[in-house]
C-alpha cells in the first residue's frame, strides 16, 4: 500500500454472512467484546449466534461499532508481542437509551440469551429506578414485559459482572422492580426467567489512542475501535438456559453445578489484588498494575491478602498455588497497561465484596484478618490523597470525609458495610493499619 493513501475501514462485506440475533446484551464496553463476543465467536455453531449490544456509560460507542457492521479487532497482548482477531459476533450496536429496539428483541421469539455487564453498582442502583427506564436493569424489565406480551417464552438472563452469586443478585434486583410496578409481571418472571450465575474473568484495559495506531500499522485497515486483552480467558457458568445458548463450551467455558468457590477465587484473589494494588499503588505514585505489582510493598500486601483468603478456598479443584502463581504472571505483563484509576473506581460497592468477606472469616475463625483489613485501609489512605474519585456513593462519602480520626474511619466504612463501622475493633484494626500505611508511604 501507499503510504500516503489512507487504509480502508474495517467493516463487513455484502458477501459474508452475518449471524442472527439471538443473543441481547446490556453494557456494551471493551470487556463484553474481549469476553462474551469472544466465546461466542469461538463456539462451534457460532453461525447460529449474533449478538445485539446495547451500551451502558458510553453512548457513543455504538455509533462507531455500527459504523464497522459492528467489527472490531481483537489485540491478543501476551508479555511478547501482539497478535489480531476481527471479532464478527455483534452484529447491531444500539444506544442502550433506544428501548423500543431492546423490547423489540428480547421480545423476538428467536432471542434465547441476555448477557448483562451493566458493572458491579448498577446492581444497588436498579432498586431505587422503578419507573423509569434510565437504568440498564429498569430497561431489562421493561424489556421482559414486552416478551412477556408476545408470549414468546422462557429465556436465560446471565450477569457477566464481579459479584458474588451474580444470578441470585439480578434475580431479587429484576424482582424487585417488576413487583414495584407490575405484580403480575414479577410472578411471570418468576416462572419463565432463568438467572445464571456466572464468574468473568480477561483482563481488558481501556483501548488508547495508541492501540488504534499499532492496529492500523499491523492490519492494513483503519479500526476506530479496537480492544485489548490478556491472552489468558476464563468463563464459568451454573445455570438453566431454556431456550438454548452457544456451545461456549468450545471456546472452553465451563459449566458447573456450584459456583461459589469459583466466583470467591476469583473475586477475592483475582479481583482483591487488583483493589490492594489500585488504593496502595496509587497511593505510592504508581500508575499501572505491573508497576504496582513491582513494589514490594504492595507485592507484599497481595500476597498476605492471598494468604488469608486461600484458608477460605479449600477445594483442591481450586488449585490455590497455580491460580496465584498465574495471577502473578499475568498482573506481571507490563506490555498491558492496566491503569489503576480504571481499577479504583466504585470501590465502596467492589470492597463490600473482594475484602469484606474474608476479613469476616477470618475473624469468625479467631484470627486478625489484618490482610483484607489492610485493603481496606489502602482504600482510605487512596481517598484522603485524592479529589477525584468515582463511586456511587461520592456524596456520603465527602460528608464522612471531613470528620477526623477514628470517626471519619467509621463513617467510610459505614459505606462499605454498617457490620464493619458497627465493630469498634475492626474500625480500630483498620485505623491503625491507616496509620501504618501513610508512615511507610512518606517515609
Ligand atoms: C478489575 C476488573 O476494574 C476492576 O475492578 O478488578 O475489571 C478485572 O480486571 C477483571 O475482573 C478481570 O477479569
Amino acid at each position: 500500500m501507499n503510504s500516503h493513501q489512507t487504509p480502508p475501514r474495517l467493516g463487513r462485506s455484502e458477501s459474508q454472512p452475518t449471524p442472527p440475533i439471538r443473543i441481547v446484551h446490556l453494557g456494551l464496553g471493551a470487556f463484553h467484546r474481549s469476553h462474551q463476543a469472544w466465546y461466542t465467536q469461538h463456539a462451534g455453531d457460532s453461525a447460529d449466534w449474533g449478538i445485539a449490544a446495547f451500551t451502558g456509560r458510553r453512548p457513543d460507542a455504538a455509533e462507531v461499532l455500527a459504523e464497522q457492521g459492528g467489527l472490531f479487532t481483537l489485540v491478543e497482548r501476551s508479555g511478547s508481542g501482539d497478535s489480531f482477531e476481527v471479532v464478527g459476533s455483534i452484529v447491531e450496536a444500539v444506544d442502550g437509551a433506544d428501548v423500543g429496539r431492546l423490547s423489540e428483541l428480547v421480545a423476538a421469539p428467536s432471542t434465547a440469551v441476555i448477557t448483562l455487564t451493566i458493572t458491579e453498582a448498577a446492581y444497588a442502583a436498579g432498586a431505587a429506578s422503578h419507573g423509569t427506564t434510565s437504568t440498564p436493569l429498569a430497561r431489562l424489565v421493561t424489556a421482559l414485559a414486552a416478551r412477556r406480551d408476545a408470549g414468546s417464552g422462557a429465556i436465560a438472563v446471565v450477569s457477566c459482572d464481579n459479584l458474588a452469586e451474580n444470578g441470585d443478585v439480578t434475580r431479587a434486583a429484576v424482582g424487585a422492580l417488576a413487583e414495584a410496578t407490575d405484580p403480575a409481571l414479577a410472578v411471570w418472571i418468576d416462572q419463565n426467567v432463568s438467572f445464571v450465575s456466572t464468574s468473568v474473568d480477561r483482563i481488558t484495559p481501556r483501548t488508547t489512542e495508541a492501540d488504534l495506531a499499532v492496529v492500523a500499522q499491523a492490519c492494513g485497515y483503519r479500526d476506530a475501535a479496537p480492544v485489548v486483552a490478556e491472552p489468558f480467558h476464563n468463563w464459568i457458568l451454573s445455570g438453566d438456559f431454556p431456550a438454548g445458548r452457544p456451545r461456549w463450551e468450545d471456546a472452553g467455558a465451563v459449566f458447573v453445578d456450584d459456583i461459589e468457590p469459583y466466583e470467591n477465587r476469583k473475586l477475592w484473589l483475582l479481583n482483591g489484588a487488583h483493589s490492594i494494588l489500585a488504593y496502595a499503588g496509587l497511593v505510592r505514585g504508581h500508575s499501572t498494575v505491573a508497576e504496582a505489582l513491582s513494589d514490594d510493598l504492595c507485592r507484599d500486601a497481595v500476597e498476605a491478602f492471598w494468604d488469608e483468603a486461600a484458608r477460605h478456598l479449600s477445594d483442591d479443584a481450586l488449585d490455590i498455588p497455580a491460580y496465584r502463581q498465574a495471577l502473578l504472571e499475568r498482573f506481571g505483563n507490563s506490555r498491558i497497561a492496566h491503569h489503576l484509576t480504571q481499577i479504583a473506581m466504585d470501590g465502596t460497592t467492589k470492597l463490600r465484596m473482594r475484602a469484606w468477606p474474608v476479613l469476616a472469616a477470618e475473624r469468625a475463625a479467631g484470627r486478625s484478618g489484618d490482610g483484607a483489613a489492610r485493603m481496606i485501609a489502602a482504600w482510605i489512605a487512596y481517598l484522603s490523597c485524592t479529589t477525584d474519585f468515582h463511586d456511587p456513593l461520592a456524596a456520603t462519602m465527602q460528608d464522612a470525609k471531613n470528620l477526623d480520626g477514628e470517626h471519619r474511619t467509621a463513617a467510610l466504612l459505614a459505606l462499605i458495610s454498617a457490620e464493619l463501622a458497627d465493630d469498634a475493633a475492626v474500625v480500630s484494626q483498620i485505623h491503625r493499619q491507616l496509620d501504618s500505611f501513610a508512615a511507610t508511604t512518606h517515609a
